[in-house]
């Protein structure tokens, strides 16, 4: 449960890192999930996957960049996303009664690991309500500055969803201008194994380029209160990937 202080950090910074909440077995568990999907997946590659998922398109032996919907498709995932710990914090943020719609692993891979340029959540997902959607970002790996970490633009959730744009042929690299983005100075949240870093939908964010020779592999989930929707994303979400996710206080209780 976040405590007050808690609670006044993330409405001040719309950020807030809790560093303890998986344990080790927890986050063993989804790696060796993680290593097992990356097998399977890999053997059943085709171009336009290997162009959307790994690092070097070219190079199918290549590290994923990212893998979508692990706690769709993987159950070591779906527990952690499921964690009461988890929900009744996101509860607490949002309000009771949450989905998870869509989840992604990012792996940098040591050295070669790309930088994600500044953007807000909210505009990716474009929610019906911006303060309903919340993103929780668990560090599988100790997050470090060297290893690309996520820095954010803390007290930026107050601005409004603001425009983006993505260089050519990288749709999926939606970006705030540079002019916008140095409004506000990106301060790094690093975040131990099993911590995680949560952020409201429009508070910016980024990561930057694995200078290290260790890996840095986070996994994110994506909550959405039930009263809200996705009206026009700016990419394609599988609504039949979307996973209920059970009140920290019980269904029963949250429905009535
Ligand atoms: O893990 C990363 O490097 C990027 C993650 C991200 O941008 C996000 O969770 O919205």
């Amino acid at each position: 449960m976040l405590d007050a202080e808690q609670l006044d950090a993330f409405g001040r910074d719309g950020q807030l890192t809790v560093p303890d909440l998986f344990s080790t077995e927890e986050i063993d568990r989804a790696l060796e999930d993680l290593a097992q999907w990356d097998a399977e997946f890999r053997a059943t590659l085709t171009d336009e996957e290997c162009e959307w998922y790994l690092e070097d398109p070219s190079d199918p032996s290549s590290s994923f960049s990212k893998l979508d919907d692990p706690v769709f498709h993987r159950a070591a995932f779906r527990a952690l996303a499921m964690a009461p710990a988890l929900v009744e914090a996101v509860e607490q943020l949002i309000g009771e009664g949450v989905t998870l719609f869509f989840s992604q692993v990012f792996c940098k891979p040591p050295e070669v690991g790309g930088p994600k340029p500044v953007h807000q959540d909210n505009f990716y997902f474009a929610p019906s309500d911006t303060e309903a959607l919340l993103t929780t970002w668990i560090a599988l790996d100790a997050a470090t500055e060297e290893n690309g970490c996520l820095h954010y633009g803390l007290g930026s959730h107050r601005e409004p969803v603001l425009v983006h744009t993505a260089p050519e042929g990288e749709p999926f690299n939606l970006q705030v201008p540079a002019d916008v983005a140095k409004k506000y100075p990106m301060t790094p949240a690093p975040v131990p194994r099993g911590g995680v870093s949560i952020h409201h939908g429009n508070t910016l964010h980024q990561s930057e380029a694995n200078r290290s020779d260790l890996p840095r592999r986070a996994v994110t989930f994506h909550f959405l209160r039930h009263d809200a929707r996705l009206v026009n994303p700016a990419l394609a979400y599988n609504p039949a990937h979307a996973v209920f996710i059970p009140s920290s206080r019980g269904d029963a209780e949250a429905r009535s």
